[in-house]
């Protein structure tokens, strides 16, 4: 490939993952991907994945093209941010497509993943003769859609572990916060006969300590962008937390309680596991591709412990809590930056 023709995929390529984010409220668990035609420097087409179940990317660009522009689809390039599919999913190959409308050029940003198209897409263009780039801005499609990769890679969902750290270190919670003073005595929780864990039902609905709306903004922001939440059966039975998103436009996330619970305790639609390869086993296998783990201490340090944990958000909070269970510990050497969501200030880790 020679320099300038470099220069300009990578430039069309930006304008791909440009369009690709305006999938990010809509595309999951389908990858967010853009599309852009060109032909003789002009883009006369342009589309994303904006809906899982609706047009692809490549659809939506060839869509877009005016009828006097369609000549130009002959000697036009495909600027796509992911492989175009080969399969019939809830839409039909996007590869057959591009070879149906005789583009004779194909600028891929990084291969799909997904067992079914895996360089199955690439094959078939060119196999029909198409000329096909791969690799253009790979790093930044491939991280635009790091949920994605992750669970097609791992065959696990991915992981995002979230706390609240009061400035003296211990952790936003009021159930361990009471069980750690004496108020833990006079909780009537009692182990139930078959040796589950009952739930409290007084605890209900109690506000975090240190949540200000700013801060719920934040968490539900969270929330909306993950397909699954997790919580350890203590909290459960102590907070009975609703973990729907409120504050923040989207879809509750399916709730998952990790430990014992009993049958009758367990809220409707939550869906309960033993222990944390089970769990990711079986949203594997319920297609859930992220997430989002919310306490308490003892869950979110075992999944630190056990490495299964692909990104963690601490909110710094500003208050102090004098006592409670101490924040979770991150693993030496992984790097931490400082980043700030709706003005509050978190840190950040990834776990590469
Ligand atoms: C593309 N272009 O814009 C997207 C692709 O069920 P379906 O038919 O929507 O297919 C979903 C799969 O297609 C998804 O897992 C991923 O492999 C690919 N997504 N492919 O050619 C697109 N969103
Ligand atoms: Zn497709």
């Amino acid at each position: 490939m020679n320099k300038s023709k470099s220069t300009t995929d990578t430039f069309y390529m930006r304008r791909c993952l440009q369009l690709a984010r305006q999938g990010e409220n809509g595309a999951a668990p389908n990858p967010m991907v853009g599309a852009v035609i060109v032909s003789e420097g002009r883009i006369i087409g342009e589309g994303y994945h904006a809906h899982c179940g609706q047009a692809h990317a490549e659809v939506n660009a060839i869509n877009s093209v005016r009828p006097e522009d369609r000549p130009f689809l002959q000697e036009a390039t495909i600027y796509v941010s992911l492989e175009p599919c080969s399969h019939f999913g809830r839409t039909p190959p996007c590869a057959k497509l591009i070879i149906d409308c005789h583009i004779p050029r194909v600028v891929v940003g990084c291969e799909d993943p997904f067992a079914k198209v895996h360089g199955r897409g690439i094959q078939m263009l060119r196999d029909a003769g198409v000329e096909v780039v791969v690799g253009v801005l790979e790093e930044e499609c491939r991280a635009l859609n790091r949920k994605f990769f992750t669970f097609h890679t791992h065959r696990r969902p991915y992981i995002t572990l979230k706390w609240a750290r009061s400035k003296d270190g211990f952790l936003d919670s009021w159930r361990e916060a009471l069980l750690d003073a004496e108020a833990a005595d006079s909780l009537p929780s009692q182990p139930a006969e078959d040796g589950t864990e009952e739930v409290t039902p007084q605890a209900a609905q109690h506000p975090a300590l240190l949540s200000t709306p700013l801060t719920q903004m934040a968490v539900h922001h969270q929330r909306a962008r993950h397909q699954a939440i997790l919580v350890g059966h203590s909290t459960l039975r102590l907070d009975r937390p609703s973990l729907t998103v409120r504050a923040w436009d989207g879809s509750d996330p399916l709730p998952v309680v990790l430990g014992r619970v009993a049958e009758r305790e367990l809220p409707r639609g939550w869906q309960c596991f033993a222990d944390i390869e089970t769990m990711l086993d079986a949203l594997y296998r319920q297609n859930v591709q992220s997430l989002l783990v919310e306490g308490g201490a003892q869950t979110l340090q075992s999944f630190i412990d056990a490495g299964l944990w692909d990104e963690a958000w601490e909110e710094l909070s500003a208050t102090m809590l004098q006592s409670g269970v101490p924040a979770p510990r991150m693993p030496y050497g992984v790097e931490k930056e400082i980043v700030h969501k709706f003005g509050v200030p978190f840190s950040h880790w990834t776990n590469s």
